[in-house]
């Protein structure tokens, strides 16, 4: 589904780059930029990138083809791919309108791969409605990268559900999986039958990152992972612990933040103290 901004006079669709950390989510959106003249694109933006990772997203607008008259404008998120980081990414999902999964298609990466992609699949399944999903397979320029036919199969995905091969770095499938995601995007606009107002925390990459800072806040209530989406299989199993050290390293960070949070929030408190009579 799509939404309409009535500010603009357009209709907005949005497609979610979600994947795990180091798939290549911004790197896509770096590439589009390159790729899609000035006129045709706002700037990207990505709101307190702490050296070079995205912390809570990448944004970026595209012109698409005009509809009855309107302009359709493709809002691009890529979300942070750390697995702690899933209660800012599950939002996300949760008000996209197509998916784009990014792949990491080198073999020591394919068990973060199915990880991440159990987590989306419960994000999806907790929809109300069902939402178009296109699977980037990328880094195949890596030696022995898992070719797409054999990303489908360890994904487990349907036979609808495309797969496009990716270098996103190289620049190759970054335009064949945006368009891809536009079809998808444009055809369930127009089976859709109904548009609503654009959700005000939409309507620019600032009153995003706002939107976003609320869930800093509120419970993080992940939610059970189903088992038997997880499939992963005994032989990758030794890299899982590679993998935990790479995300050791960000949740020193989360871990700072919410250190900064209590202190700022008891200093608040003192304040408020001393100002009782
Ligand atoms: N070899 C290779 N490296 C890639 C490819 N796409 C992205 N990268 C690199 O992978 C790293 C992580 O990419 P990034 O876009 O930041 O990942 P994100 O965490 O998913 O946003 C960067 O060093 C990219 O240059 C690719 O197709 N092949
Ligand atoms: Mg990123």
């Amino acid at each position: 589904m799509a939404s309409y901004d009535s500010a603009r006079d357009c209709f907005v669709v949005r497609v979610v780059y979600d994947g795990p950390g180091f798939a290549g989510k911004t790197t896509n959106l770096q590439r589009i930029c390159d790729q899609v003249p000035v006129s045709k694109r706002s700037e990207m933006y990505t709101p307190a990138a702490l050296k070079g990772r995205t912390m809570f997203f990448d944004w970026l607008e595209v012109d698409g083809p005009k509809q009855g008259g309107r302009t359709l404008k493709f809002q691009l998120i890529s979300v942070p791919g750390q697995i702690e980081r899933n209660y800012r990414r599950r939002p996300l999902v949760e008000m996209a309108d197509v998916v784009v999964f990014v792949c990491d298609s080198s073999p020591p990466q394919v068990n973060d791969t199915l990880r991440t992609f159990a987590r989306l699949r419960t994000s999806m399944k907790a929809r109300q409605t069902p939402v178009p999903l296109v699977v980037q397979a990328n880094k195949q320029d890596v030696e022995g990268a898992l070719s797409p036919k054999q990303i489908r199969k360890r994904l487990g995905l349907e036979e609808e559900t495309p797969v496009v091969s990716a270098n996103a770095a190289g620049g190759r499938g970054v335009q064949e999986t945006l368009r891809t995601a536009v079809r998808l995007g444009v055809r369930s606009f127009n089976e859709a039958g109904q548009v609503f107002e654009l959700p005000a925390e939409f309507a620019n990459a600032d009153a995003l990152f706002d939107h976003v800072l609320s869930f800093e806040d509120a419970p993080r209530d992940e939610g059970p992972v189903e088992v038997e989406e997880l499939n992963v299989n005994a032989e990758y199993s030794s890299l899982e612990e590679e993998a935990m050290m790479a995300h050791m390293a960000a949740s020193s960070i989360d871990a700072l933040e919410s250190r900064a949070r209590r202190a700022a929030n008891s200093r608040s408190e003192e304040d408020s103290d001393a100002k009782e009579p």
